[in-house]
């Protein structure tokens, strides 16, 4: 018997039982109880680097790299980001001095981690073991030139498990009141609310929210530093209204946008033409100055549940991003580019449901309340949206 009739007949004897085990560990994968990527080496791959060490702690939210520049010349990070498709876990570093990597040299870069679909911080489990993280780099070679965007992925058993809980992690979430009864911050800044009437316990869009009776019923949860941008941020909420009426009606403020804004930092409200609106300021002067971007009227003329996302973009190179009202995931209204300027440092506490007095007093339900340090994406609040809805 040659050798090539051997190989055929071992092929026809073992052949089957080989394609029984293949089917039955792919029945294992799809069914959860198998993780393929358990049999797989770590590794981690990043076009225009060399990617020397990594790791990533689930317990204390960060994605740790040791980078290699293996290009013959400097480069300069801006951007660095770690993904997991399909689960909205982000985790994220930003230089906008850029970082310099000289030519054969290497960075450790940390990016604090987030999860921005609305799961539960503090939930466990979620993204424990052994998964295939996708990796962005943004790098350009000269500070502030052209930017080249890498891509590559990393396999990489996490340490940990659950997410963003210490308080020394300064990732995106500012705020995040989940409003199961109470007015506790899961952000991890300890921005407990202070419940004055609001019932808190009534059906909201995710577990509990709070009702408000649009009389005298807010949260306040306070001014820590936390809470007070230079830069850009993000407010996001869901809400119901109880009624239609034209009026003003605040869903998160920081100060009052009514005349004149003293203290004025910013607001998200329901204007008194049934849309969205989103006020920022830069000065507490009093001379009502302030930037403001709206949905067009009557977008929420209903008692429904809607999401609405307020972005405001300052960026001392230029106003890029200007300010934006995301209305259940997309932009709605025009793009205001002319932004006024780094926020108003205002000594006003951030109120959930009213303003200063009170005044302006929601009438309904507030629910899943969350403010992050730096203006997300049209991308990133659809994501937000997406996971939430
Ligand atoms: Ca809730």
């Amino acid at each position: 018997m040659s050798r090539a009739q051997a190989a055929v007949e071992h092929l026809m004897s073992y052949g089957f039982a080989i394609v029984m085990v293949l089917v039955v560990l792919g029945a294992l994968s799809y069914f959860g109880v198998l993780n393929v990527y358990d049999f797989v080496p770590e590794k981690c791959a990043l076009s225009g680097f060399e990617c020397e060490d990594f790791s990533l702690d689930l317990s204390s939210g960060k994605a740790t790299l040791v980078l290699r520049n293996s290009a013959s010349e400097a480069v300069y990070i801006k951007l660095l980001s770690v993904g997991l498709a399909g689960r909205n876990f982000l985790c994220r570093f930003v230089s906008p001095q850029q970082l310099r990597v000289g030519a054969g040299e290497s960075v450790v870069v940390v990016s604090n981690c987030t999860r921005l679909d609305g799961s539960y911080l503090g939930d466990t489990g979620a993204f424990s073991g052994k998964r295939k993280y996708s990796l962005s780099v943004e790098y350009s070679r000269r500070p502030g030139s052209l930017l080249h965007e890498g891509v590559g992925d990393m396999l990489v058993n996490a340490q940990g498990s659950g997410n963003v809980s210490s308080d020394d992690v300064t990732g995106l979430l500012s705020g995040f009141w989940r409003l199961e009864g109470n007015a506790t911050d899961y952000s991890g800044f300890h921005n407990d609310g202070v419940v004055a009437g609001a019932a808190c316990g009534v059906q909201g869009w995710r577990g509990s929210g709070c009702g408000f009776d649009g009389v005298n019923d807010f949260i306040d949860v306070g001014n820590s530093p936390s809470l007070r941008f230079s830069q850009g941020f993000t407010v996001m909420a869901w809400f119901k209204r109880s009624n239609v009426v034209p009026s003003s009606y605040s869903i998160v403020s920081k100060g009052t946008p009514s005349n004149p804004p003293v203290d004025l930092a910013y607001s998200l409200f329901i204007d008194a033409n049934d849309g969205v609106s989103l006020r920022v300021s830069d000065v507490g002067n009093g001379l009502n100055q302030f930037s403001a971007v709206s949905t067009p009227s009557g977008a929420v003329a209903d008692t429904g549940w809607h999401h609405v996302a307020g972005v405001y973009t300052y960026n001392s190179a230029g106003n890029v991003n200007g300010m934006a009202v995301y209305l259940d995931g997309v932009q709605s209204g025009a793009l205001v580019t002319n932004s006024r300027g780094p926020v108003f440092d205002s000594p006003s506490p951030v109120l959930i449901a009213a303003i200063p007095g009170p005044s302006w007093v929601f009438n309904g339900v507030i629910d899943e309340v969350k403010i992050v340090n730096r203006s997300l994406s049209a991308e990133e609040i659809r994501l937000i949206y997406d996971g939430e809805k």
